[in-house]
């Protein structure tokens, strides 16, 4: 069975906790439950990963282009959190890994701050999913399901 992987960064595990106004009610275990029935619907496993830290991400987004190069995963949905607004790394992970990645951010990022308005992980990312709340996690999943059917 073919695998995409679910990964959020930094701060998305408080999800649910705090700013429900902004990111919903929803913990992060909702999320990767809901992600797993979506999955399932399209006969993918979902692998859910979370981390606080940029390196942690950049060694998982590399292990995901080999994955994707090896034929055992479709792509990733990756939440970078606020690294999306820093991190050149996480930018030069992507395009260096080959991975097909769908960006996917919870809020309207353009209907916020300006310092949200910039992503370093759009250039490098296949699509964009932005502001459905959390319910874009499973819309994101069905896109890659639908762009890359497995064989
Ligand atoms: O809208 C999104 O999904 C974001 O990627 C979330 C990031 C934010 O920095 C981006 O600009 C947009 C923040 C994630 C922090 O999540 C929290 C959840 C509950 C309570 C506090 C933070």
């Amino acid at each position: 069975m073919k695998k995409i992987l679910v990964l959020n960064g930094p701060n998305l595990n408080l999800l649910g906790q705090r700013e429900p106004e902004q990111y919903g009610r929803e913990t992060l275990a909702d999320v990767e439950r809901m992600c797993r029935e979506e999955g399932a619907k399209h006969g993918i496993e979902i692998d859910c990963r979370q981390s606080n830290w940029e390196g942690q991400l950049i060694d998982w987004i590399h292990e995901a282009g080999r994955e994707i190069k090896a034929g055992n995963m479709i792509g990733v949905v990756f939440n970078p959190g606020a690294y999306t607004h820093t991190s050149i790394a996480l930018h030069d992970a992507i395009k260096g890994a080959e991975a097909i990645v769908i960006e996917l951010h919870i809020s309207n990022v353009h209907a916020r701050e300006s310092f949200r308005h910039h992503s370093f992980i759009s250039p490098a990312a296949r699509g964009i999913v932005v502001g459905l709340g959390t319910k874009g996690y499973g819309v994101a999943i069905e896109a890659l399901t639908r762009l890359y059917p497995a064989q």
